[in-house]
């Protein structure tokens, strides 16, 4: 058994690290006041091919799987948590056509998304289903070749910038509510889908969320997954998958900020030496190097259990779905927790705007929240117990 990296993910890790001190870092901060899309960063995404780490080499992938795709938005969101969130909503979107996709759907729609070409949402949320998956009630009514959705989505990444929007639907109502569930892929021309509101944020402000309203969009048969009522699995199965790279994700935000409070404090001078001398501060660094670090070997762990994994919906292991869900709750809970304290080590340089501190510690919330709260993830690490 080897425990480390590859020589491959190593190298990619490198890459990633030095494209995004180079063109991501520089204007993090202003993409943040200016809470637009950042295009050029799907540009960057782009042109070093990085949406495609996780697909299949036959759709235009480069096939290098989860834990390539974990390190590389790791090192993204060292810098610019904005950033590493699109290449999070182009696997959850994604993942869903990867799983429970037929030949055809997969030919039509993969390889324009390997390449980034094509931006993909994944529309799940609604006014009064959020954890409770079960409970949404967007409908999808069978017509001839073609079925009509009707519903509301809130909270969707990105459904304003994708090309395509994966979406659940209810399809019966006369059984247990889980299993009336289908997932549709549905163009975001389609006459009826439109574009409500666009939330305001607290962190994450470079990346978009909108409302999505479906007033009777007539989707063809041929785009359902898999078959009425696999939905809830299909969902179930996406996120097990991606909170993983939401892990990846939040352990990038945290060591991000160490590094910046540790720099500091050792360039800051009080009472006549460097902040970095007081042991008091001293061991807080020790505790955040210590937490990140362990959320991060949690993370990996996670990613290796899904590396070989082949995206389809036969049932995962138990201990896939608890490490998956156990990496996204402790490595969210180390990003609140380490940037709050780096904000501390700034003292007011951490609370103002000119310096990153504070947008870190405000991009760090969302990872406790979206793609399962942090108390989702205990029920369903307590599940496979
Ligand atoms: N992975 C795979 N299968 C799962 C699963 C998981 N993580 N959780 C539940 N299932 C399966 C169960 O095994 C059960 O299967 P069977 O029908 O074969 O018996 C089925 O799904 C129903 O399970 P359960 O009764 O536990 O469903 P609940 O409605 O009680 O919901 C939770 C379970 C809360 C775990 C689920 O709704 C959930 O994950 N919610 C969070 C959703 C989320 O992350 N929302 C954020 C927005 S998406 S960005």
């Amino acid at each position: 058994m080897t425990y480390e990296l590859t020589d491959e993910q190593e190298m990619l890790k490198d890459t990633v690290a030095r494209i995004a001190k180079e063109q991501i870092a520089p204007g993090a901060d202003k993409r943040d006041e200016e809470e637009a899309f950042p295009w050029d960063m799907v540009e960057v995404l782009r042109e070093n091919a990085l949406f495609g780490a996780d697909f299949p080499e036959k759709y235009g992938g480069s096939e290098m799987g989860l834990m390539a795709l974990c390190l590389a938005i790791e090192e993204i969101a060292k810098v610019c948590a904005s950033t590493a969130v699109i290449l999070l909503v182009h696997e959850l979107g994604s993942t869903p056509i990867l799983l429970a996709g037929n030949e055809a759907q997969k030919d039509k729609y993969l390889p324009r998304l390997a390449t980034g070409e094509n931006l993909i949402a994944f529309g799940l949320t609604e006014p009064n289903a959020g954890s409770d998956v079960a409970g949404l009630r967007t409908k999808a009514v069978r017509d001839g070749n073609q079925y009509v959705i009707n519903g509301t989505k809130i909270f969707i990444s990105h459904a304003d910038v994708a090309s395509v929007v994966c979406i659940a639907a209810r399809t019966d109502s006369s059984v247990a509510p889980h299993k009336g569930i289908s997932m549709f892929i549905v163009d975001k021309d389609t006459p009826g889908l439109k574009i409500g509101k666009h939330e305001r944020k607290l962190g994450l402000r470079a990346s978009s969320t909108v409302e999505v309203i479906l007033e009777d969009v007539r989707v063809p048969a041929e785009n359902l997954l898999a078959e009425e009522g696999k939905g809830f699995h299909i969902i179930m199965k996406t996120l097990d998958i991606t909170r993983i790279p939401v892990a990846a994700q939040a352990v990038g935000i945290a060591q991000g900020a160490l590094d910046y409070a540790v720099q500091y404090t050792k360039e800051r001078m009080q009472f006549g030496k460097p902040l970095f001398s007081f042991q008091g501060l001293q061991w807080m660094m020790a505790d955040m190097t210590t937490q990140v670090e362990a959320a991060r070997q949690l993370t990996y762990k996670a990613a290796s259990l899904f590396q070989t994994f082949p995206k389809n919906l036969d049932k995962l292991p138990k201990n896939a779905i608890r490490y998956s869900a156990m990496a996204k709750l402790c490595a969210a809970e180390t990003a609140m927790k380490v940037t709050t304290d780096a904000v501390q080590l700034l003292g007011g340089y951490g609370y103002v705007r000119e310096y990153p501190l504070e947008r870190m510690m405000r991009d760090a919330k969302i990872t406790q929240i979206y793609e399962g709260t942090s108390q989702i993830q205990k029920i369903v690490i307590s599940s496979t117990l």
